[in-house]
Order: structure tokens, then sequence, then C-alpha cells
């Protein structure tokens, strides 16, 4: 039976903000990242005005890979990776954000760990934007509501191009830029793109203004990366959590479709470079009169990307309500629980088939080379006495994960480049700034308070995925 490619990037993925800790090491300035303190479970990240006295901010150290990353790739090599996908952070190339130079020590320390990588034919996968971009461009210049974060952003990526253009050939410009679709929450506009909305303020225009500057500086960026080396592989990033209608109703069908209008057109522009004609439609019945230019229109359309990349963790579902004739989709209200499916203690319905669907969905409408970068189960791991964690529970969800992934690979026939599983060594949760909701295939000895040895060791989804790999995902 076919299988995956024999160049299947099997591997795993992180971003710099949730391991690398350092922040203030080798010249980083502050990210967005190191301004948002712990949360929990129902309990959002504060965000803060600067770094407080008193506060708990786990990004600060995180896992210390920035001192550790020699002895933990060896580890991800052990497991037999084939890539390893990880951010640049932003801060520490240009730590204000509006240099003309950049720091060298930051620019330093990304070669040595490239190096590392190069060193046990481990490609890296690197994304320029995962939700750690200078925290003084926010206070300064209003994050991507101003204009002058395109030219920061296509100065930043072209020195990372120019610099890694031997190194690094996968990239990626904004991680999950499509999160900010759910406006309503302070986290995704803020770790996206910036954005602290004043009081009152309509908020949904100016995370359109944001997202529009966002998709012409990744098309800059895409242009100039293929200038710079033309064999480089550029693609957007994708949060993909299908909307599904929670009946055959087909009322409760156009309300899938038009939430999916709203979370995915992202890819559209991505992809085809231009806007959908239902989103044009929607600015002019909402009356949102968005700094759009004829340039922005043409530079959308030479800087199309090369691949979709995607994180997938779950679905979600959605009904028509009579009070909502339009079809107006709020990811506050809209969502309903889905009966058919379980969810993990962080609410997060688990739903294998879904990935399948998504790729689908995702090779249908663009036809373009498709990489799964962020699949996982964020749970509580026990540590048993001998030391060991049986993440049983991981190693199903994600087995029952690639069964689907293959078959959209073999039945389907989607074109999937490579596969790496979010967290593959514990860090700090993006969403809850928590320790204790764990992805990794290596434990990492640290709680919630920020106590513990930050030793490493292997849980048994390590010897799992080892295998899983080596057979090139024959035995699933
Ligand atoms: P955490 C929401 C929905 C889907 C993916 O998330 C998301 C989020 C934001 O929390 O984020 C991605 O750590 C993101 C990673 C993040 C990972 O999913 O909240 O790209 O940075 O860590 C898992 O459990």
């Amino acid at each position: 039976m076919p299988g995956f490619k024999a160049d299947f990037l099997w591997g795993g993925a992180v971003a710099a903000h949730q391991l690398e800790g350092g922040w203030q090491e080798g010249g980083k300035g502050v990210s967005v990242a190191d301004v948002m303190t712990a949360g929990a479970h129902g309990i959002p990240r504060e965000i803060t005005d600067g770094v407080l006295p008193g506060k708990n901010y786990p990004n600060h150290d995180a896992i210390d890979f920035y001192h550790r990353y020699k002895d933990d790739i060896k580890l991800f090599a052990e497991m037999g990776f084939k890539c390893f996908r990880t951010s640049i952070a932003w801060t520490r190339i240009f730590p204000k954000g509006d240099e003309l130079e950049p720091n060298e020590a930051g620019l330093q320390f990304y070669d040595d760990l490239f190096d590392e990588c190069l060193k046990y034919n481990i490609e890296p996968v690197i994304t320029l934007s995962h939700f750690e971009m200078p925290y003084y461009l926010v206070t300064e210049y209003g994050g991507w509501r101003n204009r002058k974060l395109i030219d920061f952003f296509v100065r930043f990526a072209k020195t990372v191009f120019t610099r890694y253009k031997s190194k690094v050939k996968y990239w990626m410009t904004f991680n999950e830029i499509n999160n900010q679709a759910n406006y309503h929450e302070d986290f995704a506009p803020f770790t996206n793109s910036g954005l602290k909305y004043k009081e009152g303020e309509d908020r949904e225009p100016v995370m359109y203004q944001a997202a529009h500057y966002e998709l012409v500086a990744s098309a800059l960026a895409v242009e100039a990366g293929h200038a710079i080396n033309p064999d480089f592989q550029i693609g957007c990033m994708i949060a993909m959590c299908p909307v599904y209608p929670l009946t055959c109703n087909p009322d409760d069908m156009m309300m899938s479709v038009s939430a999916m209008h709203r979370r995915y057109w992202f890819t559209d522009v991505h992809v085809r470079g231009y806007y959908p004609r239902h989103l044009l439609n929607y600015f002019a019945r909402k009356g949102f009169n968005l700094d759009i230019t004829d340039e922005d229109l043409q530079i959308l359309k030479r800087g199309c990307v090369d691949y979709i990349g995607f994180s997938y963790y779950m679905s979600f579902a959605t009904k028509a309500t009579a009070d909502n004739p339009q079809l107006d989709y709020d990811e506050t209200k809209s969502l309903v629980k889905n009966p058919y499916v379980k969810a993990s203690d962080w609410g997060w319905q688990i739903d294998p088939v879904g990935l399948r669907y998504s790729l689908n969905y995702f090779y249908d409408l663009y036809q373009l080379p498709l990489f799964i970068v962020e699949n996982g189960f964020g749970a509580i791991d026990q540590k048993e006495s001998d030391g060991s964690v049986n993440d049983q529970y991981r190693i199903e969800y994600m087995q029952s994960h690639l069964r689907e992934m293959k078959k959209a690979v073999v039945e389907d026939g989607v074109d999937l480049m490579g596969y790496t599983p979010w967290g593959c060594i514990d860090l700090v949760s993006a969403g809850t700034g928590e320790m204790k909701k764990r992805y990794g295939f290596i434990y990492v000895d640290k709680d919630n308070e920020g106590n513990g040895t930050l030793e490493r060791s292997r849980k048994k989804s390590f010897w799992w995925y080892q295998q899983t790999i080596k057979s090139n995902g024959e035995n699933l």
C-alpha cells in the first residue's frame, strides 16, 4: 500500500517565546509574550503595561532552551526528526523593531541553533512571527494598526532570509494569522498583531486593517525571499478549526459557511493573492473604510505562498439562531458543543476525522502542498516514582490523527509535505501560560509556579514517535 513520501518531513514544532527563556540575554528586546502573565483554563492571561514587579511572566525563563538547545536537539535527533519547526524571536534580531541594523548576537544564536540541527540532518522550518513581536512596536506605533509595521517586518524578514539562505529552506510568515478573527477577546489581537483596543473602540475594522497590513507584509516577504533564494519554500500558517454545522438543517449549514468565511479568508489572500468577493461585500455592508491601496493589491498578487502550513487541534460547531438572520459569526457566542466528540481538560474537542476533513478542505480549494505544522494533545502528565511518564492518552490522540492523515494522503490524494506535532518538548502554553498543559514527548521538570530542575526525560510517547518515524508511518 502506498504511504507517505520517502522524504516526508517528520519532526516537531515549538515557538521561540514558549521555550527559549533568556528573555534579556544577547541583547534581546521585550516582546509581547514578555508582558503576559500566567493564566489557567478559564482565567485569561493578563497583558500588563510593560514588565511589572511581582507578576509571574512564564515566558521570561520558559524551559531555558536558549542555554540547553544542544542537548534538546540531540533528543530530537534520537527520535529521528527530519525537521524541527521553531521561530526566530524578532526581538533577538531587532530588539525594539524599528532599528535599521540587526543585533549580531541574536543572529549568531540562530546560526548556532541551525548548525546544531543540520549536524543531525534536521531541516529547520522557521516561522518569522509567532506571537512575539517587539513590545516597543505596540507602545510606540500601536502594533499592526500602523502601516509602518510593514517596513519593519520586511526588514526583519530580508535580514534573516539573507543570513540563513544556505541553512533554512522552509519558512512561514505569520503564525495562525487567522486567530484574530476572534477579535472579541484580548488574546489573539495582541499576540497576532500587538493590538490593544481602546475603550469602546469598534474592534472589528481594526482587526481587518491589521490583518491587511500583515498580508501585504507577508506578500512582500515572500517576493523578497524568492529573490534571495529561489529554492525557498515560504508558506502561510493558518489555525484550522473547521466549523461544522450542528445539524443538517440548511440554515445551520449556511451558518457554518459564514463562519468558515470569517475564519479562513486569510488563506484565500495568502494563496490566491486577492480578497474573496464575500469579504469585500461584507466590508461594504458593515461600512468599513479600510486603507487598502491599489499598490497593496498588486503586492498581494506578487507574493503568493508556496504551501499551506496549518495547525490542527480541534473542530468547532455552530448553528443558526433566529436573532442572527445575517449569519454574523462571533467566536465567543456562535459556537456550540459537538455531541459526537469528547474534549480535553481544556475543553478542546478531540476530532481526528476533522484532520482528514481539513486536509481535503484545503486541497480541494487550493491544490497547494500542505504541511501540518502543529497537532497534539495538551494534558496533565503524571510523573511516576521511577521517573517514567505513561502518556498513553497522547499516543492514542496522535495515532488516531495520523491514521486520518494517512487516509487523506493515500485515499484522497492530498499532497502532504510533513507533520510536526506541537510542543515536542514540554513548554509554556500560549493560551494559558501554564506549564502543566503539556504536549511533549520529552518531559521538562518545571511547574506552573516556575519550580523544578528543568531536567529532561523521555515519556512513553517518545519511543512510540521514534518507531512511527522510523517506519515512515507504516505501522499506524
Ligand atoms: P496552547 C488557539 C487555538 C488553536 C491554536 O495552544 C492555538 C490557540 C492559541 O492558544 O495556538 C497554537 O499552548 C499556537 C501555539 C500554541 C498551540 O497552538 O494554548 O500556534 O503557539 O502553543 C497550543 O495549548
